[in-house]
């Protein structure tokens, strides 16, 4: 209000020379001059009553504003409306007013309260969520220390009871496309929203065909005590590696720095961060990167090599099985789900964890359709631990 009225008063003085400019220039008679000097306290007298006026408008917006105020006195004043998780995550910003406002993040390293770290889960679907159950059971007794968040086709709306996990999880979304950049776009917006919850330590991007392949506490202790996240990065040679990279992205992104990896990443809140503030990389993907060139595959595994390698575990914790061919992984249904393939899932391979061998490879497994749910729900107890 203040600069306004500066900037008006500057406006009256311009106004004001203009005139004397006016004057100065006439021939000295005497009349003309008196006559002139009436004018100008005429013109005077105007801006005087319109200041008035103006004084009278800025007593009135005053008044409305100060009528506001109980309104304002509602809202949280203190520290939790930085704290609590926003109570409901439909909202009507866009794409570029939410990662805007998801990249504010404290440069102070200590939490003045005590916060309990999340695992934010991202369910990335088409629609409707059949293992929803399987889920629920996995998530069950642990409120507190997971969020959940959804982004369907657009077109769709989840119905879940208020008991359950999904009840009004769901975010703004928009298409997304396998292999183009509007995958990535939804994958940014999953990460986005969840960045508003503060408490959201771990990002785990899932799809409706996925299970978990250990109880809560197993994962949660997991991800907590990995010094690493588990981003899928691998350097490939061949054609559908190195093949795909475009000269053009240099040198933001030179061809040493290009990775692939599977899209089902788990991230902590710093790699979630580096992701939603890219504007760096963005645009070169987006333009140089397009089928045959899957951006989904190569977008986040090379920009966090560039930007972060030491806190890459470079491999995924989703399992999934390509041993089949072809261009889409094996989906598992209803005869495939007995204690010899989750033996097959749980066994025989080997990986880093922390700088040691392990044969925990895997925390997630996919793709599962949605007649396997009945007899997952059945073993889940046995050979799932939940
Ligand atoms: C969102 O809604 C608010 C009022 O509810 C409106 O002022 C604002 O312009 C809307 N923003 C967009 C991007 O639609
Ligand atoms: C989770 O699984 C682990 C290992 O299988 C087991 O030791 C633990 O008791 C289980 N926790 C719960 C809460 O069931
Ligand atoms: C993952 O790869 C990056 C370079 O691409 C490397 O710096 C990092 O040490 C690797 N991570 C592990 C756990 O080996
Ligand atoms: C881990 O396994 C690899 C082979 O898989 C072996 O070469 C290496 O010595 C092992 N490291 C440790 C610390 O046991
Ligand atoms: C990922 C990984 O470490 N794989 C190793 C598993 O063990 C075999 C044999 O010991 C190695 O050849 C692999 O490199």
């Amino acid at each position: 209000m203040q600069s306004r009225a500066v900037q008006l008063e500057e406006g009256k003085e311009n106004g004001v020379s203009v005139r004397t400019g006016n004057y100065k220039a006439f021939p000295p008679k005497l009349l003309l001059v008196l006559g002139l000097f009436l004018a100008f306290a005429v013109t005077v007298f105007i801006i005087s009553v319109s200041t008035i006026k103006y004084v009278g408008i800025q007593s009135v917006v005053t008044t409305v504003t100060s009528s506001f105020v109980p309104c304002r006195l509602e809202e949280p004043s203190g520290l939790d409306r930085w704290v609590q998780p926003p109570a409901v995550l439909m909202h009507n910003m866009t794409d570029e007013e939410l990662l805007w406002r998801a990249s504010f993040w404290p440069l102070r390293k200590e939490y003045p309260f005590k916060r309990v770290p999340k695992i934010a889960f991202m369910f990335l679907t088409k629609g409707p969520l059949p293992l929803a159950l399987l889920w629920e059971r996995f998530l069950k007794g642990h409120k507190g220390l997971y969020s959940v968040y959804i982004h369907p086709h657009p077109s769709f709306t989840a119905k879940f009871p208020a008991n359950s996990v999904f009840h009004r999880r769901q975010i703004p979304s928009q298409v997304a496309e396998w292999g183009r950049m509007t995958m990535c776009d939804a994958e940014k917006r999953l990460l986005a929203n969840a960045l508003l919850d503060i408490s959201n330590e771990w990002f785990v991007l899932v799809s409706e065909s996925c299970i978990p392949l250990f109880n809560f506490t197993t994962i949660y202790s997991y991800l907590s005590r990995s010094k690493h996240s588990f981003m899928g990065a691998f350097d490939d040679p061949g054609p559908f590696g190195r093949g795909r990279y475009n000269q053009n992205m240099d040198p933001e992104v030179p061809i040493t720095k290009w990775r692939k990896g599977s899209q089902w990443f788990e991230i902590d809140r710093d790699l979630a961060a580096t992701i939603v503030k890219d504007t760096l990389y963005y645009p070169k993907f987006k333009e140089f990167c397009r089928p045959a060139c899957y951006v989904d595959e190569h977008y986040f595994p090379t920009m966090l090599t560039i930007e972060k390698p030491a806190v890459l575990a470079n491999r995924s914790l989703t399992w999934v099985d390509w041993s089949r061919g072809g261009p889409h992984p094996a989906t598992f249904g209803r005869s495939d789900i007995t204690e010899q393939f989750f033996g097959k899932i749980f066994d025989g391979r080997n990986c880093t964890y922390n700088g040691r061998n392990t044969s925990m490879c895997y925390l997630f497994a996919r793709k599962f359709a949605p007649s396997a749910l009945e007899p997952l729900l059945h073993i889940a107890h046995k050979i799932l631990g939940f």
